[in-house]
């Protein structure tokens, strides 16, 4: 690698992926990336700064729930079950479903493996005797389970609404694979956002102090430190829109003038007002909820939703 000023202090390794996910998605018309590249060690950070803005909900709402239903939990899905999170991240939601549960087994899978070993060790310490696993990846792409919870049952644990920032299409599919990795018996908790008042959602995803912002527009400059670019920060503006068709909240970056950039020897133009799609979060509502599940090969089995019905949480089997 040469060595300029600018050079990183830290040496990066490009991830394949991530260059080609970017040139794939800024070769396309309109221009999209997937969500999954915000999260490097900042956009992580500010996504869990934007877990406690005032605006947005869905944290705070979903934490209140798996604090207030523990008892139903136990009732409904009894003990010694193999707990297993996908997209771990900060794991700051799960003591609370493994308080309430006793699980013999919490095995957390995130693609961030910085984050996930050091949340890991938090939580291994707060659980002496529950086994600890994590296993680092992409839950999208085929998974393991680990050795030591092959006889146990298993609980899937998917908070956040992650799901929501899936195509229907895709969440499906992924509801397949999460079926099939655990196995039959297996039950899935899941948490879905609602359809409410497009104000309110559009708060949620474009906040006053600009966090929401700044986590969008940092993955513009993980891509000019990654993949060795020279996009132009201050030419693009944070969108967030409410598509009613496909019922979801769109996060873009749009050029604020005509701009000419490039990404790891390529060279791209946009057109002022021009965006790229950076992350999709699909909402759903209570029916349509039901169905994305039945048709991922979940039958819901219970469902818990605060006063007023912003998030659920469901709770479904094999
Ligand atoms: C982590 C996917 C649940 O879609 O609400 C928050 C990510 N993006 N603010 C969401 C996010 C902008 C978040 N999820």
């Amino acid at each position: 690698m040469l060595l300029t000023d600018d050079a990183p202090t830290v040496p990066q390794t490009v991830d394949p992926a991530f260059r080609r996910d970017i040139i794939e998605g800024l070769s396309r018309s309109p221009k999209a990336t997937p969500p999954i590249w915000f999260y490097d060690r900042r956009g992580s950070e500010l996504f869990e700064a934007i877990t406690d803005l005032p605006e947005y909900y869905p944290t705070r709402t979903e934490t209140a729930l798996l604090e207030k239903h523990g008892t139903d939990f136990a009732q409904a899905v009894g003990e010694g079950r193999a707990v297993v999170e996908f997209g771990a991240g900060s794991s700051r939601k799960t003591p609370h479903l493994l308080r309430a549960i006793a699980p013999g087994a919490y095995v957390p899978i995130d693609i961030s493996g910085d984050f996930l070993r050091a949340s890991s060790a938090t939580l291994a310490q707060a659980f002496p005797d529950l086994p600890v696993i994590p296993v680092e990846g992409d839950f999208n792409q085929p998974l393991t389970l680990p050795d030591a919870i092959r006889a146990m049952p298993r609980l899937g644990f998917f908070p956040g609404s992650t799901i929501g920032n899936m195509e229907p299409d895709a969440a499906v599919d992924l509801l397949r694979a999460m079926r099939r990795l655990l196995g039959d018996g297996a039950m899935l908790l899941i948490g879905m956002d609602r359809i409410k008042d497009r104000d309110r959602l559009i708060a949620a995803y474009d906040d006053a102090t600009g966090v929401t912002a700044a986590f969008n527009l940092n993955l513009l400059t993980r891509i000019n430190r990654e993949l060795d670019g020279d996009l132009p920060i201050d030419g693009f503006a944070h969108r967030a829109i409410w598509n009613d068709d496909k019922e979801r909240v769109e996060m873009h970056v749009e050029a604020v003038r005509p701009l000419h950039f490039h990404v790891a020897g390529e060279s791209f133009r946009m057109a002022q007002g021009e965006t790229i799609h950076t992350e999709s979060s699909h909402k759903y509502g209570v029916r349509d909820g039901r169905l994305l599940l039945r048709s991922g090969g979940w039958e819901p089995v219970r469902e818990w939703t605060d006063a007023d019905g912003l998030f659920s949480l469901m709770l479904t089997q094999a």
